[in-house]
């Protein structure tokens, strides 16, 4: 806005509601739709009525398919294109003004040349399309841990989805006043739409893919993709990417963590959140259902994904579910092993690359037992159970309200947070990691989570059983160095007078035949009492070479048959393992270089001491 032309002026080009009343909003607004081009600028709201009628013009369009009103009420699924079916980590960017904030984990381009890529890739590409302005608060809104993102997209597939993620609409103007803090946020298909075309049911740019971060201004670009964490932009790119610079910066933490609430019979409540990499059973973990044997206890979800986290006036570190819907992974969701998580998907939600049966409902690999005897695939072909192929994508999603959620956790919207009692850092390890151990100090449990490595699933990499190194389970969502990363992370123990404990754990030990030894599910609820009580300076531990553990007799075996032999297998430490382990974390922290902390280092060799190396 020149200093001459009025609110009133700028306002009507860009065609804004009379309820926004901020001057530099409306510019960035005209400054993008000058650059994109769209047909038509629309101002979402956030109601339902919107929602519902983006959802119509999408079956009109094609891009959604309205699922069978009694089977699954309000509900729909889309397919997307075959090339679009994924976060692209090779397509992601950190473009910090020095090579050395993006870090070694990070692709990194320099800030000028990126913007030139971007200006071109951008300059016109929402012609013929609507670019919708949407406003959301990543956490309750007006809570001291939330901060507001405005995204412009020219997908209304994005728009539905947000409205499902995110807390999004109208009242965000409200919290932003005439010059509250935003985070912008410009999001295109890369399609533009020519006069009269035809468009497709999932427009994407098959050519051009750009999820790009810088992280000194605080703005999020993505070009090309439709899908899922490349263009739902609160989520992986602003929750963790731009929010982890955001916390390093102004000492809170936003991490790849679930949170959920345990209740013991006594009513005494432990908040306790987990970082696992993607294809952990995250979403599992989150809405776990204690096993028989476990009457009276509880556990209660407040996020199943990312977690923000700030020193709270008690001394505590504070979490906040930033998101307010799951967009969770379908294939291997079943009554047996997340009936939370069927139970959450009954009605109102958007499928993404699941199949379709024949009577308009939803099917994926690991739903029921037996398959339906036809479907129409993930691509909309028909589909039979020996056909070879998979009915539905490995990373087919649903999007769904939190509120849905059988397990949801009272507080989980309370703008305060809970107070977080243990952090749980678990992977995927066939062998070497015991299934539980307790970090002895706060450096220890950060050497712990630095250090983790996940074996690769094919529904992540394509690559099946290589441990990828994955600190915090942040690999590809730390916006900034990973060395400054694991200082921010060793200053925060300080910060607050009652840190959480720290724990590893491992729910993935094979036995020689290469089988899974430990149950899993909601068997994990034994280990998830023995972090809780241990973080309240109960349950017994001994000492070993990783830190303390339990013996069998230390956890509560009631309800079940898992003996102390199987136990053995699941907690045996292996010196040779532990060697090959520690040669692993050499690697890991020679890639960091000069950043990787000291106080890592000195770690290290306790722990190569404790093993006699
Ligand atoms: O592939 C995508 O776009 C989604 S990835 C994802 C979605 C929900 C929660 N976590 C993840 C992840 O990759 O960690
Ligand atoms: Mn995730």
């Amino acid at each position: 806005m020149n200093q001459i032309e009025s609110f009133a002026t700028l306002a009507a080009s860009v065609g804004a509601p009379s309820y926004i009343r901020h001057p530099r909003l409306l510019g960035w607004v005209r400054e993008i739709a000058a650059l994109t081009q769209p047909e038509r600028i629309v101002w979402c709201d956030g109601s339902d009525a919107e929602y519902d009628r983006l959802c119509a013009e999408m079956v009109e369009s094609g891009t959604l398919v309205k699922l069978d009103e009694t089977k699954r009420p309000r509900s729909y699924l889309a397919r997307s294109d075959a090339t679009d079916v994924a976060r692209m980590e090779d397509r992601t960017f950190i473009c910090s003004e020095s090579r050395d904030d993006a870090g070694p984990t990070n692709n990194w381009v320099a800030p000028g040349e990126m913007r030139r890529t971007l200006n071109g890739l951008f300059a016109g590409c929402m012609r013929g399309r609507t670019m919708y302005v949407v406003p959301f608060s990543m956490g309750p809104l007006g809570s001291p841990i939330a901060h507001i993102g405005i995204e412009l997209s020219d997908s209304p597939y994005v728009v539905v989805n947000m409205k499902l993620m995110t807390r999004m609409g109208r009242a965000v103007y409200d919290v932003l006043g005439v010059d509250g803090y935003f985070v912008p946020c410009v999001h295109s298909v890369g399609a533009p739409l020519a006069v009269g075309a035809r468009d497709v049911a999932w427009p994407c740019n098959r050519d051009h893919k750009y999820i790009v971060h810088f992280p000194e201004t605080r703005e999020i670009w993505s070009f090309g993709s439709g899908y899922g964490g490349n263009a739902l932009l609160g989520k992986k790119c602003f929750a963790l990417r731009i929010a982890s610079a955001m916390g390093r910066d102004q000492g809170w933490l936003a991490e790849h963590m679930l949170i959920l609430g345990v209740t013991a019979p006594s009513g005494e409540k432990t908040y306790v959140a987990a970082a696992f990499p993607s294809a952990c059973g995250k979403t599992n973990f989150a809405m776990l259902i204690p096993p028989p044997g476990y009457e009276g206890w509880r556990v209660t979800t407040i996020g199943d994904d990312i977690a923000w986290l700030k020193p709270g006036p008690d001394g505590y570190l504070h979490a906040i579910n930033p998101e307010a819907g799951y967009f969770g992974v379908a294939p291997g969701t079943s009554y047996e092993s997340n009936s939370n998580a069927m139970r959450t998907l009954t009605a109102n939600v958007i499928f993404t690359n699941v199949a379709l049966t024949d009577d308009g409902d939803v099917w994926w690999e690991g739903m029921t037992k037996t398959p339906p005897a036809h479907l129409v695939d993930w691509q909309g072909n028909d589909w039979s159970p020996d056909c070879g192929r998979k009915a539905a994508h490995p990373n087919a999603r649903f999007t769904v309200s939190a509120t849905q959620c059988p397990s949801l956790d009272p507080a989980w919207d309370d703008p305060a947070g809970v107070p977080i009692s243990a952090f749980v850092f678990g992977a995927r390890r066939s062998d070497t990691v015991p299934l539980v151990s307790e970090a002895r100090t706060w450096e220890e449990g950060v050497y712990k989570a630095a250090t983790m490595g996940s074996e690769t699933t094919a529904a992540a990499t394509g690559k099946v059983g290589e441990v990828r190194r994955d600190p915090f389970a942040m690999l590809p969502f730390c916006g900034y160095h990973v060395g400054d990363y694991f200082k921010h992370w060793l200053a925060m123990g300080k910060a607050v007078a009652h840190p959480p404990r720290i724990f590893s754990v491992n729910w993935f030990r094979k036995n020689g035949e290469g089988k899974f030894v430990w149950p899993g599910f909601g068997q994990n609820m034994r280990v998830l009492q023995w972090m809780v009580e241990r973080s309240r300076g109960r349950a017994h531990a001994r000492e070993s070479e990783v830190g303390l553990v339990p013996e069998f007799g230390d956890l509560d075996w009631s309800g079940s048959t898992f003996d102390a032999q199987r136990f053995g297998e699941v907690t045996r430490l292996d010196r040779g393992q532990w060697l090959a382990e520690l040669a692993a974390h050499d690697a890991l922290f020679a890639k960091v270089g000069e950043k990787c902390p000291p106080a890592l280092a000195r770690e290290r060799e306790r722990l190569a001491a404790r093993f006699g190396a």
